[in-house]
């Protein structure tokens, strides 16, 4: 898969696309991520890519014409166009999941006040927020996403597996984790997980995932399948 971010700051951009997990999977081509300069699309002496808001209170829009021209540049036929803004709907692993099966994403990043609505109505596909708290620009929740569409891609993330136990990948939250020692300042680990047998390993996982996930976020119990991880057991 191919992302492409649009953005006014592309070296913050470059320089996560070329660290760690990210960084690896670009150079292995397991994904393809491609930076564009919005100002390369400017013109004028200035260069401007942005204006002061009709009917504000000083806050900047990137102009329609200068997003046109680089969306232009950037569009393919499988395209899909994001737009990272508070306003958007909430990104989700579901979402997550579903966006990993497009051939490419534009994504396009506001700043200030974002970019000129004309420009959105036209040609965005989808808006998205990471969480409800506002940031300077969309280049940060661009990177949210490439890095968990990212870990998506086969052969990003080591074992295939410890993807599809993570956090939210069946609903609910992650189980606590341990490694060795047994015992560390007199706490130990879980009786469960040191017993080498298979299906209490399994058993303790469930309801540990359960239990956190109904005292931290029972808010997502409604989309969990909780019947799969209390069997018909009583716990709690
Ligand atoms: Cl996607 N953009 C900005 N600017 N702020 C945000 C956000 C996006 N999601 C949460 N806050």
């Amino acid at each position: 898969m191919k992302v492409t971010v649009v953005t006014a700051f592309p070296d913050f951009l470059d320089s996560f696309a070329r660290t760690s997990i990210v960084g690896r999977a670009v150079e292995k081509g397991l994904i393809d991520v491609e930076v564009v300069n919005l100002r390369d699309f400017a013109q004028g002496n200035y260069r401007q890519i942005d204006d002061y808001s009709f009917g504000g209170k000083g806050g900047m829009t990137l102009m329609p014409e200068v997003l046109e021209r680089a969306l232009h540049f950037v569009r393919g036929e499988g395209t899909k166009v994001l737009f990272p803004t508070p306003v958007g709907a909430v990104l989700t692993q579901d979402l997550v999941e579903a966006l990993a099966r497009e051939e490419h994403l534009a994504i396009f990043c506001g700043h200030y006040e974002g970019l000129d609505e004309r420009f959105v109505e036209k040609y965005v596909d989808l808006e998205y927020s990471i969480g409800d708290y506002v940031l300077t620009g969309g280049e940060i929740p661009a990177m949210t996403l490439i890095d968990a569409l990212s870990r998506l891609v086969p052969g990003v993330v080591g074992k295939e597996l410890s993807v599809a136990d993570d956090s939210f990948y069946n609903g609910m939250l992650d189980t606590p984790h341990f490694t060795r020692p047994a015992v560390w300042q007199g706490m130990e680990v879980p009786a469960e997980l040191t017993s080498g047998d298979d299906a209490q390993i399994e058993k303790w996982r469930r309801r540990a995932a359960a239990s956190r996930t109904l005292s931290r976020r029972p808010d997502l119990l409604g989309r969990a399948n909780v019947m799969d991880y209390l069997e018909d057991e009583a716990y709690l």
